[in-house]
């Protein structure tokens, strides 16, 4: 039985996801939480190797059933070295992107058909899912720009214009379908108007004051 709770953000390109990670982390620990910190793919010894190969560019040959099955591989290990000891002990794992990501990149992005996404987080997760989803959401366009001051593109960044419109839209639309778990922030708004907005969505959903 699982006592914890599991935070995880969501967002396309330059959302700010981990501008705003850390401001969540601050919120939760302000509470009295035990927090864990994490990201995917990643969150490992293990997994952080995985992650390298995943995002490394030189990669250009990856079948997108390699980068799909990766993605599960550091999921697996991050959840059985970390995410369900720490819900286990009562403690909560907010972690920078989760399985949303798979369906968002790997079906909306490369076109993997839905079907084998949910098979395999059956099979990995069994019935584990985020207890809360903040969803940064905001146009492509503004988001590229924002990533784009950035340095050196990785795998993932290299990608199109459509790649990132699929992706947001299966963002938006998985979170439409799951109003409970998910909250959509408005991340095109200035990082204290979405801290607002984080604040609120923490609030509503754990049912404890933030403010
Ligand atoms: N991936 C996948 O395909 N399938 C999966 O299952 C999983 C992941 C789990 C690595 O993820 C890649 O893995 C990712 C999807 C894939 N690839 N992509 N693309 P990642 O999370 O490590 O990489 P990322 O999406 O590129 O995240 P990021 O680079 O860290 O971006 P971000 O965290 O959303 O944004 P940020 O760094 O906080 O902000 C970007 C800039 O905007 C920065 O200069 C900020 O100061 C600025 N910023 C932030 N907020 C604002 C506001 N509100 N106004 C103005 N400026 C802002």
């Amino acid at each position: 039985m699982l006592k914890g709770r599991f935070i995880t953000l969501e967002g396309g390109e330059g959302a700010g996801k981990s501008t705003q990670l850390a401001y969540v982390h601050q919120r939760l620990l302000a509470a009295g939480k035990t927090v864990h910190m994490s990201r995917e793919p990643g969150g490992t010894e293990l997994g952080e190797k995985i992650r390298a190969l995943l995002l490394d560019q030189a990669n250009t040959a990856m079948h997108s059933d390699t980068e799909l099955l990766l993605m599960f591989a550091a999921r697996a290990q991050h959840l059985a070295q970390l995410i369900c000891p720490a819900l286990s002990r009562g403690e909560w794992v907010l972690c920078d992107r989760f399985t949303d990501a798979t369906y968002a990149y790997q079906g909306g992005g490369r076109g993997i058909d839905i079907a084998r996404i949910r098979t395999l987080e059956d099979w990995v997760q069994g019935s584990l899912r985020p207890d809360l989803t903040l969803l940064l959401d905001l146009p492509v366009e503004q988001g590229l720009a924002r990533a784009g001051e950035r340095g050196e593109l990785d795998r993932f960044e290299q990608e199109q214009r459509d790649f990132f419109e699929r992706v947001r839209a299966v963002y938006r639309q998985r979170a439409a379908q799951e109003p409970g778990r998910y909250r959509i922030i408005d991340a095109a708004q200035n990082i204290e108007q979405v801290q607002r907005q984080l604040d609120a969505a923490l609030a509503s959903v754990l049912g404890e004051s933030f403010t």
